[in-house]
């Protein structure tokens, strides 16, 4: 099985829209990470390094993926929904302009090389909770570490 299908065989039971899928994968059920009102769906995702995630906005509400800076693994890349080269730029761009978003139907893309914890957050919706974390380790099939 490969990983990412077996990522989302653990994945969220999440319903979406399923036009468009006859035959094939259609680019909105091709996600790792769902989005509900205020919720990352799953709220923790383990994945190998190297490994391409994709959040997709499954919600109506319009969410930002965007990395807690301070606690990235040392060497990791910052990222950001909107391309934002920092946590503050991206909470400024929000702040200002709603820059960011993702609206229904929208995704969002990060590929992990380096080990460890990666916590995240939706700038609208932080204090509601929603707040996430991807998992990049050698054996991403336990949750043991
Ligand atoms: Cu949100």
């Amino acid at each position: 099985m490969d990983r990412r299908a077996f990522l989302r065989a653990v994945g969220p039971a999440t319903a979406v829209g399923l036009a468009g899928c006859i035959g094939g994968r259609s680019a909105n059920t091709d996600y790792d990470v769902g989005m509900g009102a205020k919720v990352f769906r799953p709220q923790e995702l383990r994945v190998e390094p190297g490994t391409t995630v994709t959040w997709l906005n499954t919600s109506k509400q319009g969410h930002t993926v965007t990395a807690y800076e301070d606690t990235l693994p040392e060497g990791a890349d910052f990222f950001a929904s909107g391309g934002f080269e920092s946590e503050q730029a991206a909470r400024d761009a929000w702040g200002n302009s709603s820059d960011g978003t993702l609206f229904e139907g929208q995704s969002f893309e990060h590929t992990f090389e380096v080990r460890g914890e990666y916590p995240y957050f939706c700038i609208p919706h932080e204090r509601g909770g929603m707040v996430g974390t991807v998992v990049v380790t050698d054996d991403p099939e336990t949750t043991e570490e």
